[in-house]
C-alpha cells in the first residue's frame, strides 16, 4: 500500500474536546461601527478581550457571498488541481501543514500577498480570474473597514489617528496577506466527544485582523483567565483581532487575544481573513502617549521584519511576545 506523505490523516491532528452550547461566549462585545460610540467600545473591548465583533461596516453582502462561492468552488476542486496552486509557503495553496514547524491542523487553505489595495501581482495564485475579481474586491473592501478600525482605535484611546500610525495597514511596503481557509468537516470523529484542531491556538503577530466566516461555528477565543470561550458565528459580521504588534504599540494595553478553531464534525466552515501589517522595516515601539508616568516601554525594540522572522522560526502555540518582553 502506497500511503501518500502529503495527506496526512486525522490520527495527526491534535484534538480537542467539542465545543458544547455552555461554551458560547455571552458577553461578546458587538461594535456598530456606524455608531459614534464606536471608538470607546473598541478600544474598550481590545483593552478587556483583545476581540469584538463587528457590525453595521459597510461591507456589502454582495461583496462577501461573491469570495465565499468562489472559495467554495475553488475547495471543490478535485484534490491535484489545488495542489497545482501549491505549495502554501511563501504563497499558494496548502493543506494541513501550518507553518514551516511541524503544526497541523484539519484545514486546507491559500495563503495570498497583498499589494496596496488587491492581491500582489507577483502572486499568481488563484488563476480563475473570477476568482481573483472577488478577493480583489473584498480585499478593497475589508482593508478599508481594517483602516477604519485602527482610527477609531486611536479616538478610543484619545490619541491622534495619524499620531497612532493607522495609517501603517497602508503604508507604502505594508506587509498585508490575506488567506482562505476551509475546515472540512471531520465525521471521523463524530459522537465521539472529541473533535479535530482546525487551526491551533496561537495569537496573530500583526496589527489586526478582521475575519468573516460562512456561518458555521468553530472559532475560538481565550478570555483573560484563560478560559476558553466558543464564538457564535455571524456570517454578516466581521470578527476583528488584536496582534502582537498592536499589543506593544499600546505598551500592553490592548490585548493580543489567543484563539484557535475547532473543526465540526457535520458542517463545512470557511473563513477569510486579513492581516494587516506593517511594512518591514517599520520599527514596532509603544506609542509615547501611551507610556504612562514611567515612560517605560515593556518590550524591547523590533522591527516588524525582525518579529516576522521570529515568529516563522516559531510553533503556532509559542508565546511569541515573550521573547520581546524586558
Ligand atoms: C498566524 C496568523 C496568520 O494566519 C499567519 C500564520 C502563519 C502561517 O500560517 O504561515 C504562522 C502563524 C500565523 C504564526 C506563527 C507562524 C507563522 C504559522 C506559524 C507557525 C499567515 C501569520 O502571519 O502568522
Amino acid at each position: 500500500m502506497v500511503v501518500l506523505a502529503s495527506t496526512p490523516a486525522v490520527d495527526h491532528i491534535p484534538l480537542l474536546r467539542s465545543p458544547d452550547p455552555g461554551d458560547y461566549f455571552s458577553g461578546m462585545p458587538v461594535v456598530d461601527l456606524s455608531s459614534p460610540g464606536a471608538p470607546r467600545a473598541i478600544a474598550d473591548a481590545c483593552e478587556r478581550f483583545g476581540f469584538f465583533k463587528l457590525v453595521n461596516h459597510g461591507v456589502p453582502a454582495d461583496t462577501m457571498g461573491r469570495l465565499e462561492s468562489e472559495a467554495v468552488r475553488f475547495f471543490s476542486l478535485p484534490q491535484a488541481d489545488k495542489d497545482r496552486s501549491g505549495p502554501a509557503y511563501p504563497f499558494g495553496y496548502g493543506s494541513k501543514r501550518i507553518g514551516l514547524n511541524g503544526d497541523m491542523g484539519w484545514l486546507e487553505y491559500l495563503l495570498l500577498a497583498v499589494d496596496s489595495a488587491s492581491l500582489s501581482g507577483a502572486c499568481a495564485v488563484p488563476s480563475c480570474a473570477l476568482f481573483r475579481a472577488a478577493l480583489n474586491e473584498y480585499i478593497a473592501a475589508v482593508r478599508k473597514v481594517a483602516v477604519r478600525v485602527m482610527e477609531a482605535m486611536a479616538e478610543g484611546l484619545g490619541i491622534a489617528a495619524v499620531d497612532a500610525r493607522s495609517g501603517m495597514v497602508t503604508a507604502e511596503g505594508s506587509d498585508q496577506v490575506f488567506r482562505v481557509n476551509h475546515y472540512p468537516p471531520c465525521h471521523a470523529l463524530q459522537g465521539l466527544g472529541c473533535s479535530a484542531t482546525g487551526f491551533g491556538e496561537h495569537t496573530g503577530p500583526q496589527l489586526i485582523s478582521v475575519l468573516r466566516s460562512n456561518g458555521t461555528s468553530g472559532l475560538q477565543i481565550a478570555l483573560q483567565n484563560g478560559q476558553w470561550v466558543s464564538v457564535p458565528s455571524d456570517r454578516d459580521a466581521f470578527f476583528v483581532n488584536v496582534g502582537d504588534s498592536l499589543q506593544v504599540l499600546t505598551n500592553g494595553r490592548f490585548k493580543s487575544v489567543k484563539h484557535r478553531v475547532v473543526a465540526n464534525s457535520l458542517k463545512s466552515r470557511v473563513s477569510m481573513i486579513y492581516f494587516g501589517g506593517p511594512a518591514m522595516t517599520q520599527r514596532i515601539a509603544p506609542l509615547p502617549q501611551l507610556l504612562g508616568a514611567g515612560g517605560q516601554s515593556l518590550y524591547k525594540d523590533f522591527t516588524w521584519g525582525e518579529y516576522k522572522k521570529a515568529a516563522y522560526n516559531s510553533r503556532l502555540g509559542d508565546s511569541r511576545l515573550a521573547q520581546f518582553h524586558r
